[in-house]
């Protein structure tokens, strides 16, 4: 018998509700597992959400504007970003940087969204050790040097893009370097998102290790004679090495990202910034500390080329990478005062059996409050068994809380267990026996 007393109390405890960050409608866990033996701190991780599906059904704005990252509290904001390409499709990419993961386990942080009237607060420049998307009208001069100028390339900044422009006289190697302030830890990553339109000889260094015009460990798209290569070049070593050749000119974007894990550089490539292939991995012996992040437009061919950056953001790195999953979507605990609106567009099934209880919360409060004050001074003073009277009280409350939570199968099983306790209470009011220990 104790055993059943006690069961309802597990459970309670167990499927705790997470109170609503003001306004907000949904959130899901977001699960991250460290999978090396040391503490990670600030460390950036991504996953991705089906904004689409959750904007064609009302649920999150057509912008991605009310998407907000928690820590497990569900009120500590964290900072975040997401890739503006990525919004509205079914894998947007969202970076946050969480501020502990401890060695060889898991920590929780939650992602929230449905807030009609919240507008974005994606920050790039908070999540990542260097970030720059290129909003403004010219180059951010305190994020980055020019390394080397041409006066035969012109950069420019507008409409989110950092453009490289550039001839030359067909004899010699035009060069135009830009080099990051911020000096990169010893592991780290560089992701870019890029583009280019070249017509004759020239080189887009997408990532690039500067360290000084002589010392540079680089990774570029090249355009020459003999056809389009991805490459990398360690010049230290002085040695290029073509490591895949492409037939295409992309005027579409594509994603790249360098890596150093402490003792090789690896580059990588992908079409929608999730999905990557691994293009080359490099031992680099040569640099293996005071990395910046480096672009570089080349040219050597007499015709117009042209280099789009549309951001490059570098983060930490550590190798395995914490792994990251996302759950399930939840409806959140709601107080009275808040927000209630929920929004119906498509009728999803989920919507409609949660609406009502999202709806009666406030009367179901108080309602069960006074039942559960009730029970509570019956059982005692029917049998003086303090324990079983809690017990039962508790079991109401998860009732109530079964109302707030509006996942539909914990309000189940909560409001089932509510059921049979309320008619336990009847029973040993009107059936003089007692059944309470
Ligand atoms: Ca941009």
């Amino acid at each position: 018998m104790r055993g059943i007393i006690f069961l309802p109390i597990f459970l309670a405890v167990l499927i705790a509700p997470v109170f609503a960050l003001d306004g907000w409608n949904y959130y899901r866990e977001v699960t991250i597992t460290n999978n090396v033996a040391q503490d990670l701190t600030d460390y950036q991780v991504n996953f991705t959400l089906d904004t689409a599906n959750l904007i064609a059904r009302g649920k999150m704005r057509s912008d991605c504007g009310d998407l907000r990252v928690t820590l497990s509290d569900g009120q500590t904001l964290l900072p975040y970003w997401i890739d503006p390409a990525t919004c509205n499709t079914n894998k947007t990419v969202i970076w946050t940087k969480v501020p502990s993961i401890p060695a060889s386990s898991s920590t929780k942080i939650y992602v929230w969204y449905g807030n009609p009237i919240a507008t974005s607060q994606a920050n790039g420049d908070a999540v990542f050790l260097f970030f720059d998307d290129f909003s403004g009208t010219s180059l951010n001069t305190t994020k980055w040097t020019i390394a080397r100028p041409d006066s035969w390339i012109t950069i420019s900044v507008s409409d989110g893009l950092l453009t490289f422009s550039g001839t030359s006289d067909g004899s010699t190697w035009k060069m135009y370097i830009l080099k990051s302030t911020t000096v990169l830890p010893d592991l780290h990553e560089i992701i870019a998102r890029v583009k280019w339109s070249m017509s004759s000889t020239a080189e887009a260094h997408i990532l690039n290790y500067y360290d000084s015009l002589s010392n540079m460990q680089q990774f570029y798209y090249d355009k020459n004679s003999g056809g389009y290569y991805l490459r990398t070049f360690i010049q230290g070593n002085n040695y290029a090495t073509f490591f895949g050749m492409r037939n295409d000119n992309p005027t579409d974007f594509e994603y790249y990202k360098l890596r150093y894990n402490g003792s090789y550089v690896s580059a990588h490539r992908s079409l929608n910034g999730v999905d990557w292939t691994q293009l080359l991995a490099r031992n680099a012996n040569i640099f293996t500390t005071g990395f910046t992040v480096g672009l570089e437009e080349a040219v050597l061919g007499t015709t117009t080329n042209y280099y789009y950056v549309d951001y490059v953001a570098a983060k930490k790195y550590i190798e395995p990478e914490p792994s990251v999953s996302v759950g399930n979507e939840n409806l959140p605990l709601q107080f009275p005062s808040l927000n209630w609106s929920i929004t119906l567009t498509g009728n999803p099934l989920q919507d409609i059996i949660t609406t009502p209880a999202q709806y009666f919360a406030p009367f179901a409060v108080i309602v069960y409050g006074v039942i559960a004050i009730f029970v509570f001074g019956i059982a005692y003073i029917r049998t003086g068994k303090l324990y079983s009277a809690i017990a039962y009280t508790i079991t109401l409350f998860a009732a109530i809380l079964s109302f707030f939570t509006q996942n539909l199968y914990i309000s189940l099983i909560l409001y089932t267990i509510a059921l049979f306790s309320l008619a336990a209470a009847l029973y040993i009011t009107f059936g003089k026996r007692d059944i309470w220990g």
